[in-house]
């Protein structure tokens, strides 16, 4: 990080005297762009979408000539996998990525936050931005650990606080999660239940949570990832007492506790086809020819540079073919060998960016698929490198909290 904050300051202080031209990944043209329309040697102006073109590395478009590159931004040395300093197009010129996202009939564009962000003013200055976020997830304030660490003693602050952000600036929430087989208090995971007393105390929670925020939230991920990868159910406290009926009962108490609410089911891995997406699908059958209140499916979209599945928008396609509605929940992208890409190389970002632009493509031509969450917009706060070890810079702003290469695939999605 040192070399691209360097190459930051650098730019920023250099940036009127020098660059007549955009540098690489540069913004060089569209909708009401005035800044330059060519970009310095090595990088070729390229349209990602009427608002945005953009100055690409010339290797990445092969029908221009090759040049010798003097750009700061460029690789210092030569040969794939090679570091570079930057591949950060700075601070956002086009659109912003929510009213991209509604020009294109969608209902939003979001990310999720945590209540420890809120202390970080220039993070929150981002999240503010509703041109750029239309929509909140609480990453962890409205989970079960967080509002009913005791039996039936239920603390909303947390919620609430992320609840009155959203509220304040405009922008609508989706509740998460109701009932999920992680962050559950230990006396949930560790009592002794029969059907009947935890049927109970799932009801409980659900009328207490779900009443409490009842008229103000979009939806809520009432069921969290219910399935294992190989398509069983997950044999979770719930599923083991109560059986898989659970998910029904779960469903109902949320739409008596707010009839209001779109009701979700949210999993991951079923971004592709495969025995838990076709497990899902059976699911959701079943509950609508049983009548049981289901409005959506959340497909999170935890993903992999390079990894895309190439079937995404065939199976929200198909997911919004059952009469819900589809959103994608979750999306991060991911490095997964960061330890000998830091800082990242300039093909891993454009790699990066390609896949960004492709799930929301996948997105935007389904009808049925009504916005995209990111799980965090930056990576400063990303989930990934506390889970998966040397893994991670996921999000499409870094952690100085500078767009990346990613931003741009996403506005060129909804183009
Ligand atoms: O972002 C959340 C992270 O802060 C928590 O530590 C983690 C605990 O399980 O949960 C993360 O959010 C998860 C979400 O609630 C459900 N889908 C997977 C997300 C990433 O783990």
């Amino acid at each position: 990080m040192h070399g691209l904050a360097q190459f930051v300051a650098i730019a920023a202080f250099a940036a009127p005297a020098v660059f007549a031209q955009s540098a690489i990944w540069g913004q060089c043209g569209g909708e009401g762009w005035a800044g330059p329309t060519t970009c310095v040697s090595g990088s070729t102006c390229v349209e990602s979408n009427p608002y945005y073109s953009q100055c690409l590395p010339s290797t990445a478009t092969p029908t221009q000539p090759s040049e010798p590159s003097n750009s700061p931004s460029s690789p210092s040395g030569s040969g794939g996998g090679t570091p570079v300093s930057t591949g950060i197009v700075g601070q956002p010129t086009g659109p912003g990525l929510n009213l991209a996202a509604k020009k294109a009939g969608k209902k939003y564009f979001g990310s999720a936050t945590d209540n420890p962000e809120f202390t970080d003013a220039a993070y929150l200055k981002i999240l503010n931005d509703t041109n750029e976020f239309g929509q909140i997830t609480p990453g962890n304030s409205m989970k079960w650990d967080a509002t009913e660490p005791e039996q039936n003693t239920f603390t909303f602050s947390g919620g609430d606080q992320v609840l009155d952000l959203a509220e304040g600036n405009g922008q609508i929430v989706r509740g998460h999660n109701l009932v999920w087989y992680n962050q559950l208090p230990s006396w949930v995971t560790s009592g002794t239940w029969t059907n009947a007393t935890l049927t109970a105390a799932m009801k409980n929670h659900i009328t207490n949570v779900a009443g409490h925020y009842k008229g103000k939230v979009y939806c809520w991920d009432v069921v969290n990832e219910p399935f294992n990868d190989d398509g069983t159910y997950r044999t979770d406290v719930f599923y083991e007492n109560i059986g898989i009926e659970y998910i029904a009962i779960a469903l109902q108490t949320a739409r008596e506790a707010d009839p209001n609410a779109k009701l979700y089911i949210n999993e991951y891995n079923i971004e592709y086809a495969g025995a838990k997406a076709t497990s899902l699908v059976s699911l959701v059958q079943s509950l609508k020819a049983a009548n049981v209140p289901l409005d959506g499916i959340g497909v999170q979209g935890h993903l992999i540079v390079g990894e895309v599945p190439t079937d995404l928008e065939t199976q929200l396609a198909l997911y919004a073919s059952l009469g819900v509605e589809v959103a994608i929940t979750e999306l991060d992208i991911h490095v997964t060998d960061l330890p000998t890409t830091l800082p990242e190389t300039a093909a891993l970002l454009a790699q990066q960016q390609e896949d960004y632009q492709s799930v929301i493509t996948a997105c935007n031509n389904v009808p049925g698929c009504i916005g995209v969450t990111i799980w965090d917009y930056t990576d400063k706060y990303s989930w990934v490198p506390s889970t998966f070890s040397g893994q991670g810079d996921a999000c499409p702003w870094d952690a100085n909290l500078d767009i990346k290469p990613a931003y741009n695939g996403i506005l060129a999605g909804f183009a």
